[in-house]
């Protein structure tokens, strides 16, 4: 499915209209010339047949001279190299035609080539609308989550479903308009996009001006990063939409830059190159955290943001501040590459020995990678690379076992440090890794043009077996639980390690007893890490079931944490059914899972991993070079 032709029209999916079937040319000629009005009128003269004639030829003339691509999201333009947008219900492309006429859903060229000569291809024809029609329903879910946060907590950072109120857990900078935008546009909700760029126009620049304290990293990664991919998706200076609703890309742009111009605090007032943890955006002014330390994941995931806000600004300062944090980090000693999850702005050194990829330590990891995909692996960022493979190779010999009876993948941690205990309990949050895995290792290419371009070493290879063996045990730790939905963290069985099994289990999972769930972990708070993994994956391997098992998931999120008045929940027991709903929606509900399950559904030339990489929050972000900078 990598490059499979769709129209931008394939929203259109249920519009069963014969005008707007597709129509060969001779086809379009020929009835016109039975049906139009012009016909009427004009036919009895012979100017009116010489005019008629040379409208037709005209339209023909523009049809052929400006036919595009149908595929849906980027292509590469013609014309100068760069990327343009094409949408699928979402992103627009700027071409003669501003706005495109609504059309059904076009079948990809090879299906249509073939169509009704095997029974393969029938099967095909129908696993396309299939996927068509599922990502139609994950819009149908944003769309009910965005209701009933604009119904009860417009504003607010995060909708309380239930109780229907909102509440603002991340400073009270409207998080979950902001995070949700850019998929909004990707989705093509167009109302959406205005209602949300409207209240970013009108009240978010207030609300930083007056905002106390907000984590540095929280408001970066959502905010921050969301404001930044909305600009870049809505300019049409970088080959994107004109025709998006809401304001001007320039406002993303210039509210972006207040804000991290506060937030440029963090990393000012600290006397290290690692910033304090909790900024006062209305001073400005910064702290470290009450503890004094900072997580590590927290201080090394800002710099995708703040570097493409330098490279759109022209200001080098968010570069300058925000890269210190890695090229500190080189320098400090590790445990084959791996890293305790806290350090601290004081002193600038690691605190304690607790090694985790969950919670803490997971986008430290990532970062290394993406930073150096975004700087295109240019040579003045081979230092992350080297860092990033260390680490991995430190993961594999370090970190992965497999669980008994069933023999799963999973990566645990070493809570005291290397020279002690093993612990076989992995987070949720580790299912970010196999994405990360498989991105690393053919740089968002799939995993067949990289092998045919010989692009594949040993490291590879390896990091991309166990991106799918650890896909499969993240996927596992959702059809193991009673209601399809995983908890919060998880154990695993092994030799050493034996506690309980799990009640309340799916009883046809055959991982019943490799998987271990104790009371307090058993939350689901929608998160994104194993639907975002299953996304890269299957852009990579191009193997279907990466989407069935994603559609399992979202059908369970359906199920279990949709409130009918609008939003959905988070999860008090993923192994009690029903399961008491928590009364929460997270932001990054619309930020990430909802997105990257539209995209995992989708066609793979929407946001190609070879010209963007996500930020930790899945905000998209051009890869330098790749894409026109606005
Ligand atoms: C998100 O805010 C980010 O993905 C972050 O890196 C950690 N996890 C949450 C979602 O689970």
């Amino acid at each position: 499915m990598s490059s499979k032709s769709l129209p931008y029209s394939k929203k259109d999916v249920h519009y069963d209209n014969a005008k707007f079937r597709h129509r060969s040319f001779f086809k379009v000629i020929t009835q016109n010339l039975h049906t139009s009005n012009v016909k009427n009128h004009c036919m009895s003269c012979s100017t009116g047949k010489f005019l008629l004639l040379l409208m037709i030829f005209g339209v023909a003339y523009l049809m052929l001279t400006h036919t595009s691509p149908t595929t849906d999201g980027l292509v590469k333009g013609s014309k100068n190299g760069t990327y343009e947008h094409i949408t699928s219900g979402g992103i627009r492309f700027g071409n003669i035609f501003r706005k495109p006429p609504r059309l059904p859903p076009q079948l990809p060229p090879d299906v249509k080539g073939s169509r009704g000569n095997t029974g393969l291809d029938h099967r095909k024809l129908n696993s396309d609308l299939k996927w068509i029609a599922r990502q139609q329903n994950v819009k149908k879910a944003f769309i009910h989550a965005w209701s009933g946060y604009k119904k009860y907590a417009m504003g607010y950072d995060e909708l309380m479903p239930v109780s229907k109120r909102g509440v603002d857990g991340l400073g009270g900078l409207g998080a979950t308009i902001v995070d949700g935008l850019d998929t909004a546009m990707i989705m093509g909700a167009d109302k959406v996009v205005s209602e949300a760029g409207l209240w970013i126009e009108t009240h978010l620049s207030n609300k930083i001006n007056q905002t106390s304290q907000v984590n540095l990293f929280e408001t970066t990664i959502r905010v921050l990063g969301g404001l930044l991919s909305a600009y870049h998706l809505s300019s049409v200076e970088n080959g994107m939409d004109s025709t998006h609703k809401g304001p001007k890309p320039v406002v993303y742009l210039e509210t972006a830059k207040n804000l991290a111009d506060r937030l440029l605090a963090g990393f000012t007032s600290s006397p290290t190159a690692i910033p304090f943890g909790d900024v006062v955006l209305r001073d400005p002014s910064a702290h470290p955290a009450p503890d004094g330390r900072c997580s590590t994941s927290e201080v090394s995931s800002l710099q995708l943001e703040f570097n493409y806000l330098s490279s759109v600004s022209g200001d080098p300062k968010y570069t300058v501040q925000s890269m210190r944090v890695l090229e500190h980090i080189k320098t400090l000693p590790k445990v084959e590459g791996l890293v305790p999850i806290f350090i601290s702005p004081r002193t600038g050194e690691f605190s304690g020995e607790n090694i985790r990829l969950g919670s803490r330590g997971d986008s430290y990891y990532e970062y290394l990678l993406k930073v150096w995909l975004q700087k295109n692996r240019e040579s003045n960022f081979t230092y992350l690379h080297d860092m990033y493979e260390e680490a991995m190779k430190g993961v594999r010999h370090l970190l992965v076992r497999k669980s008994i009876p069933n023999g799963l993948v999973f990566v645990g941690e070493l809570p005291f440090g290397a020279d002690s205990s093993f612990s076989p309990k992995m987070d949720h949050l580790v299912c970010f890794l196999p994405g990360t895995l498989a991105l690393g290792a053919t740089k968002g290419l799939t995993k067949e043009k990289a092998m045919r371009n010989n692009m594949l070493n040993f490291e590879d290879l390896e990091n991309l077996k166990l991106a799918e063996d650890l896909a499969k045990t993240c996927f596992e730790m959702y059809s193991v639980t009673s209601t399809g939905l995983a908890p919060e963290i998880a154990y695993f069985h092994t030799e050493e390690f034996s506690e309980g099994g799990l009640d309340g289990g799916n009883k046809s999972s055959q991982y019943m007893n490799d998987i271990i769930i104790k009371p307090a972990d058993r939350h689901n708070l929608l998160r994104p890490e194993t639907v975002e993994s299953l996304f890269v994956l299957y852009r990579i391997t191009e193997d279907p079931k990466y989407r069935e098992w994603g559609w399992q998931i979202f059908e369970a999120f359906e199920k279990y944490t949709r409130v009918d008045t609008g939003g959905y929940s988070s999860l008090d027991d993923v192994t009690s059914v029903p399961p008491h709903k928590r009364d929460k929606m997270e932001t990054f509900f619309l930020g990430e899972t909802l997105k990257y399950l539209y995209l995992l559904f989708g066609d793979s030339s929407v946001i190609p991993l070879d010209k963007f990489v996500f930020n930790t929050e899945a905000h998209p972000i051009p890869i330098e070079g790749t894409a026109k900078r606005g």
